[in-house]
């Protein structure tokens, strides 16, 4: 071998070592062969978000393959995942990480199990938020091409739409019973789910301040998460059992999104920031990149840092 070939195969084996060091490895196992573009609801035409309600619903028919008590079908299986974890992955530096994961895992199984093409959409609610009327006539209320009204009837169950009449098995709460999907329109945190509470989110300058400042806690100020859970009501509104509403992968979608432009806007420092408690009890430990993300059965344990970056495998999708 020439000694200008010899250099050259160094300086290539020098860069790809500092890479790998410097905990961002961009080699090719780790691209995308091409990126799922998650759309707003509204961006989708009435033929997708149809494909997306009836995707939901397939998995609402199809047998649950988890160990979880209670469940019934695919759906309940990632609804006791939550209920099951939901103590672990909140209110801790692997809040956004997790709910990233978990949504991922959602949409991998609307796509392999139940043949959907598209990808998670997500609801940008700014766009609703400015007054009650709005809100309420938003399309993704929208009985025929959304996920049905926030009126419920006189049981306070989902009077319209495509999940009028399915049966949840699993909440609200940590229970198991049988019930219909309820919701119940609380105007009152209309304010905190506005472009103004979103700039002030990600305004944060670290990761830590982003995520307490969009995350919230019941007991103070609503924040942007748990508004979104609060405004819809009934299961929607749950800290275990929430994701008995489709509503909440869309939500959850959208601050992923929120997530992800706040870590864009400053990339070579928020790529790859994370911090925060890893328990809600003391001791507490703070959680790194090596944290594994847990999905019980249904799906591989990935650490943090492998869903820090979307555009990279495995979750390989992008916001539009
Ligand atoms: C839903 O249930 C109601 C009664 O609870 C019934 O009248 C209606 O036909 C059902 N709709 C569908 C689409 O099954
Ligand atoms: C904006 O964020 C700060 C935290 O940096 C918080 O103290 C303040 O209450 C927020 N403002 C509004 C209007 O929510
Ligand atoms: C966790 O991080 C905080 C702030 O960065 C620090 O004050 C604390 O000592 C850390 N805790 C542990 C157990 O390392
Ligand atoms: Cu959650």
């Amino acid at each position: 071998m020439h000694t200008a070939q010899f250099q050259a195969l160094l300086l290539a084996l020098i860069a790809l070592i500092s890479l790998a060091v410097a905990g961002q490895p961009l080699n090719q196992d780790y691209s995308c062969s091409k990126l799922l573009k998650r759309m707003e609801w509204r961006a989708l035409n009435v033929r997708q978000r149809k494909n997306y309600i009836a995707a939901i619903q397939c998995l609402q028919h199809q047998v649950a393959t988890s160990s979880f008590v209670g469940v019934k079908t695919r759906f309940d299986d990632f609804q006791a995942l939550h209920i099951h974890l939901a103590d672990q992955v909140h209110f801790v530096g692997h809040f956004l990480p997790w709910h990233r994961r978990f949504v991922g895992v959602f949409e991998q199984a609307l796509r392999d199990e139940c043949g959907y093409t598209g990808a998670q959409p997500y609801w940008d609610w700014t766009k609703d938020a400015s007054d009650a009327t709005r809100f309420q006539s938003s399309p993704v209320f929208d009985s025929h091409a959304g996920f049905g009204g926030l009126r419920g009837d006189a049981n306070g169950c989902v009077a319209n739409g495509p999940f009028r009449n399915y049966t949840l098995s699993l909440g609200i709460g940590q229970v198991v019973n049988d019930h219909c999907l309820t919701r119940n329109f609380r105007k009152d945190v209309l304010p905190f789910l506005t472009m103004m509470q979103v700039a002030n989110t990600t305004k944060q300058p670290t990761f830590e301040q982003f995520r307490t400042e969009l995350e919230g806690d019941p007991a103070s100020t609503p924040k942007i998460h748990d508004s979104g859970h609060l405004v819809i009501g009934g299961d929607m509104s749950d800290l275990y059992s929430s994701p008995g509403d489709p509503l909440f992968y869309l939500h959850h979608a959208n601050l992923d999104r929120i997530w992800w432009l706040w870590q864009q806007e400053d990339a070579s420092k928020r790529l790859y920031q994370i911090s925060g408690r890893s328990t809600v009890e003391p001791p507490y430990k703070n959680v790194t990149l090596d944290f594994p993300l847990d999905m019980v059965d249904e799906a591989e344990v990935l650490r943090i840092k492998d869903v820090m970056d979307i555009r990279r495998r495995p979750l390989c999708y992008e916001y539009i």
